[in-house]
């Protein structure tokens, strides 16, 4: 069943030139970009897409991480793509993220309290809706 995604290039992902890259990836596995564009992410956003996380010790790393640089948001589309790209993403920590993936070929640990691993994706019909409505 076609399903949409939230996929944010996150502000490493910008930084380093990737944009294309990571879109030319989700273009090539098949999958459309319905929506797209680029942010700064207001703190208001980070919190309601992050609610999950507040409290963790990597919680406000990973806000100060989010707010250093503009993100491309994008909304994607296709039959099972929930899974389908985060699959194409690879695992959260981009030193075990298997070659092949966009976290796997393309980053690294830099040594910081937060994990810089390039992108995002839902992961669940229920958070894809969500995270829409905090992004569009
Ligand atoms: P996102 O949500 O960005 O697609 O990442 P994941 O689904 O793969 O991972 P997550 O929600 O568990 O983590 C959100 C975000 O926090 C960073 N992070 C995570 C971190 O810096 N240290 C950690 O220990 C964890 C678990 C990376 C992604």
């Amino acid at each position: 069943m076609s399903e949409r995604t939230l996929v944010l290039i996150k502000p490493d992902g910008v930084d380093r030139g990737l944009t294309g890259e990571i879109l030319r990836r989700v273009e090539a596995k098949g999958y459309r970009i319905a929506e797209l564009k680029q942010l700064s992410a207001s703190e208001d956003q980070l919190a309601a897409h992050y609610a999950e996380h507040q409290g963790k010790p990597f919680y406000q790393p990973l806000v100060d991480f989010m707010l250093s640089g503009p993100v491309v948001a994008a909304v994607v589309e296709g039959d099972e793509v929930i899974k389908g790209f985060r699959s194409l993403a690879g695992q959260t920590d981009p030193t075990v993220a298997a070659p092949g993936t966009i976290r796997g070929d393309l980053g690294r640990d830099w040594g910081e309290k937060v994990q810089k691993n390039l992108v995002h994706g839902s992961d669940s019909v229920e958070s894809a809706e969500r995270e829409i409505s905090i992004w569009f």
